[in-house]
C-alpha cells in the first residue's frame, strides 16, 4: 500500500484519543499550569472517577491521628472513593489499616466512623477477625476443609509519622519517607501520642475537591473574606513568599532566633514535585499567640514539651488531602474527602494536650470559632467558584504568579501526578 508521510502526520494529529484516560493525559500535557483547569476537571463525573483512581487510590492520604486510636481495638473508618478502609490499633499496639470488606461475601465490617472492638466482627454472618486482620472464626458451617488462613483481611499500606496516620491503597505506594521523617521531627515537640481531639467538625461543600484545595493555597481572597482569621494570620504564605517585605522578614527572623534557642524546628522544607509536601513555621501577627478571636491561648495547657506560647503556626501541607496549623496550645488538622465531581467533605479536628480539661483549660467555642467561620467563608468561595465554572462561558483563567504561586504549585503537582500515574499504569 502506498503511504505518504505528510498524510500520516495529518491523520495522527487529528486522531481522537482512544480512551478517556488518554484524553485527560493529553489535555493536561498541553495545559499551562499557570491557568485554572478546563471545565471538565471541575464538573465531569467521568474525570472525577479517573482522578480518584489515579490520585486517591494511589497516593498517600492523611486519614487521622494516632491519638484517635490510643488503645488496642480502637479504630477509625474512612471511605476512599468507593473503598471502605478501617484503621485499627492492633493487639501489639501497632497501627494497621485494612480494606473494611469481609472476606466471606464482602460486607462492610466496621460500620461506625470510630469505635472500640475486642475483635473485628462482620455484622452479616459474624466472621470474626483478629485486630491484625487474621480470620479467627467463621462458624461451623464452612465445611471441614475450610482454611481460615486463606481469608485474612486485605491489608492497606499504612505509615505513621509524629502522630499522623497516612494510608495508600496502591500495592506499590510512592516513596515519600523523606517527608514522613521530617514531619516526625517537626511534630516531636507536640507529643501527639499524648494529645486528644477536643472538637471535630465535618462540612459538605458543593464544589470539586480541587477548588477546595486551590482556595486553600492562596490568601489573595483573605482580605475580602476572612476578618476573623486575619486577626492573627499574616497573609504571606511562607517564608519564601515572593511578596515578603523587609519588615516581614525581620519579624520572621526575630521569632526564629527564639525558636532556635528552644529547639523548635521552623525551617521551610518542601518535598516532591512542585512542593507537594511542605512544612514551615510562620509567625502570627506581633503579640498574637494563636488563632483565636482575642489572640490569646485557647488552651492553658501547652502541647507536649512546648514552653513558649509564641510559636506562630507550623503549616503542614500534604497533597492531595490535608493542610494543618500546629500552634503552641493546639493543632488544627484538615482533611479533604472528595465525594463526587461537585461535592467535597472537609473535616477539621482541633487537637489539645490529652490532660487539658474542657471548661477549665479550654472552651470549645473559643477554640474553634476562628476556623469555623473561616471554613464557612471558604465554603462559600469554593461554591461560588463552582457555580461560575458550571457555566458554558467559563474558560481557564490566569493565576497571579505572586499571590497564587501556591495554586500554581498545586495544579503543577496535580497535572504532573495525573500524567505520571496514567502513563505508568493506565487504569
Ligand atoms: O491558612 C491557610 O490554611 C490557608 C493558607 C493561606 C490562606 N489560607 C487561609
Ligand atoms: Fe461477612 Fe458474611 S459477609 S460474615
Ligand atoms: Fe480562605
Amino acid at each position: 500500500m502506498e503511504t505518504n508521510m505528510a498524510n500520516l502526520d495529518i491523520i495522527e494529529s487529528e486522531m481522537l484519543p482512544a480512551t478517556l484516560e488518554e484524553e485527560i493525559a493529553v489535555t493536561l500535557k498541553n495545559h499551562p499550569v499557570t491557568y485554572s483547569l478546563p471545565r471538565d476537571f471541575y464538573t465531569s463525573e467521568e474525570y472525577f472517577n479517573v482522578e480518584m483512581k489515579q490520585i486517591f487510590e494511589k497516593e498517600w492520604l492523611f486519614v487521622g491521628l494516632t491519638c484517635e486510636i490510643p488503645r488496642k481495638g480502637n479504630y477509625i473508618t474512612q471511605q476512599i472513593a468507593g473503598n471502605p478502609v478501617v484503621i485499627v490499633r492492633d493487639q501489639n499496639n501497632e497501627v494497621k489499616a485494612f480494606h473494611n470488606v469481609c472476606r466471606h461475601r464482602g460486607s462492610k465490617i466496621c460500620l461506625a466512623s470510630k469505635g472500640k472492638a475486642a475483635k473485628l466482627v462482620c455484622p452479616y454472618h459474624q466472621w470474626t477477625y483478629e485486630l491484625d486482620g487474621d480470620l479467627l472464626f467463621a462458624g461451623t458451617e464452612m465445611g471441614e476443609d475450610f482454611d481460615l488462613k486463606k481469608f485474612h483481611l486485605k491489608p492497606v499500606n499504612c505509615k505513621t509519622a509524629g502522630g499522623y496516620i497516612f494510608i495508600s491503597l496502591s500495592k506499590n505506594p510512592p516513596n515519600i519517607d523523606d517527608f514522613f521523617e521530617t514531619l516526625a521531627h517537626y511534630l516531636e515537640p507536640y507529643d501527639l501520642e499524648n494529645a486528644k481531639v477536643a472538637s471535630e467538625k465535618t462540612i459538605m461543600e458543593d464544589a470539586n475537591w480541587k477548588l477546595v484545595i486551590e482556595n486553600n493555597r492562596e490568601c489573595y481572597h483573605c482580605n475580602g473574606s476572612h476578618p476573623e482569621l486575619l486577626g492573627s494570620l499574616l497573609e504571606w504564605d511562607d517564608t519564601d513568599d515572593p511578596r515578603a517585605t523587609d519588615e516581614f522578614k525581620q519579624h520572621v527572623a526575630s521569632k526564629q532566633a527564639k525558636w532556635d534557642e528552644e529547639g523548635i524546628p521552623h525551617e521551610h522544607k518542601s518535598f516532591g514535585h512542585a512542593k507537594r509536601n511542605r512544612i514551615v513555621r510562620m509567625p502570627l501577627k506581633e503579640g498574637i499567640m494563636v488563632m483565636t478571636m482575642d489572640g490569646k491561648l485557647a488552651c492553658d495547657k501547652l502541647m507536649g514539651r512546648i514552653k513558649n506560647p509564641d510559636l506562630g503556626s507550623m503549616r503542614i501541607l500534604h497533597l492531595p488531602n490535608s493542610w494543618n496549623h500546629a500552634q503552641s496550645d493546639h493543632l488544627i488538622a484538615f482533611q479533604v474527602r472528595p465525594i463526587s465531581a461537585t461535592k467535597t467533605e472537609v473535616t477539621t479536628k482541633w487537637i489539645v494536650h490529652k490532660d487539658a480539661v474542657e471548661g477549665k483549660d479550654y472552651d470549645v467555642d473559643n477554640l474553634t470559632v476562628v476556623w469555623d467561620q473561616t471554613n464557612l467563608q471558604d465554603r462559600t468561595l469554593a461554591e461560588n467558584n463552582q457555580r461560575g465554572i458550571n457555566s458554558s462561558a467559563y474558560e481557564p483563567g490566569p493565576y497571579s504568579p505572586t499571590y497564587e504561586f501556591g495554586v500554581i504549585n498545586f495544579i503543577d503537582w496535580f497535572s504532573h501526578t495525573m500524567q505520571a500515574n496514567l502513563n505508568a499504569g493506565g487504569k
